[in-house]
């Protein structure tokens, strides 16, 4: 299959490594075109892949049948809304980052649009990409136009498994924002590794309590102690993570709280529901990003 992946990141680097390594014709597309994306991964049993994978080309890319965008949430509407008008119309376009909201920030199109989570971890160590650990990866139809693409989940599950196809991606994406809500926020707030966390049930019930009661009113049948035992399942398991926003923080980047906790805000306003503890930690990020961002370091 013709594939671009938008952002080289780290996921984005695992994810042109092991596409290309099952036989698709792939390459990345930078913000800043460069002949080609340098691709040096670490798998987490030490096997490792160095190739140099091609990159910005308008004509594979206006060929391509899907689009797997992973790019932090705050760069997504920018990037994808450049280029809509160059891709196919059947190309179906995955969004893959933590956060929701991303969509509606969207203009108006006809492309397949597919939602995803995941829980591979890998980061940056100069120049090399640590596949940290396996994780899964959730996807699903977020538009009409996408629901019969489940033969997509079956493909990227033979590059990089797992990955579970979802009807309904909409509770499975409310999840993984609790987890987002919960530890990214508090792992600032404590300068801490997430395994650390479990040193705070009572915070992390209120902050539960508080998601619980928006997924509800969303019409997605949950319970606090039910996110709660699911957030401190992924506490332990990726017990010596350094979350994603603490790693922004660290960097002075910008973080993707807006799409973390300002969109469970967002949704909680539309509902009349207070959420005093998200607000506290919501404040608490934007504080610590106004910091660094008004002496203009790490400006989106
Ligand atoms: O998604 C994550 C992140 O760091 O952004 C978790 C699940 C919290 C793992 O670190």
């Amino acid at each position: 299959m013709k594939i671009t992946i938008l952002g080289c990141g780290a996921l984005g680097q695992l994810w042109l490594s092991r596409l290309y390594q099952q036989g698709h014709d792939v390459q990345g597309w930078l913000r800043v075109p460069q002949p080609f994306c340098a691709v040096n991964i670490i798998e987490p049993d030490g096997t490792s892949f160095n190739r140099n994978l091609p990159t910005n080309d308008p004509e594979h890319l206006a060929q391509s049948e899907l689009l797997l965008v992973t790019l932090k949430a705050w760069q997504v509407s920018g990037a994808v809304t450049a280029l809509l008008p160059k891709l196919n119309p059947h190309c179906a376009i995955l969004l893959l980052h933590n956060g929701m909201g991303t969509q509606d920030e969207l203009p108006a199109h006809n492309q397949p649009i597919l939602q995803g989570t995941t829980t591979h971890a890998a980061r940056h160590d100069g120049n090399t990409i640590i596949h940290v650990a396996n994780g899964v990866t959730h996807i699903g139809p977020a538009s009409r136009q996408a629901m019969h693409l489940s033969h997509l989940a079956e493909m990227l599950h033979q590059a990089l498994p797992d990955v579970a196809w979802h009807n309904h991606i909409a509770s499975a994406s409310w999840r993984k924002l609790a987890v987002n809500c919960v530890i990214n926020p508090l792992t600032v707030l404590y300068n801490c590794h997430n395994g650390d966390l479990q040193r705070y049930p009572e915070q992390i019930e209120t902050l539960c309590r508080e998601v619980a009661s928006v997924m509800e009113m969303e019409g997605h049948h949950t319970s606090c102690e039910g996110l709660m035992s699911y957030v401190m399942q992924v506490i332990q398991l990726t017990a010596d993570n350094v979350s994603s926003m603490l790693q922004d923080i660290r960097a002075q980047r910008h973080t993707e709280i807006d799409y973390i906790t300002g969109y469970l805000l967002r949704r909680g306003r539309s509902h009349g529901i207070p959420l005093p503890e998200n607000t506290r930690l919501f404040e608490l990020i934007k504080q610590k990003e106004n910091e660094y961002e008004r002496v203009g370091v790490g400006l989106p």
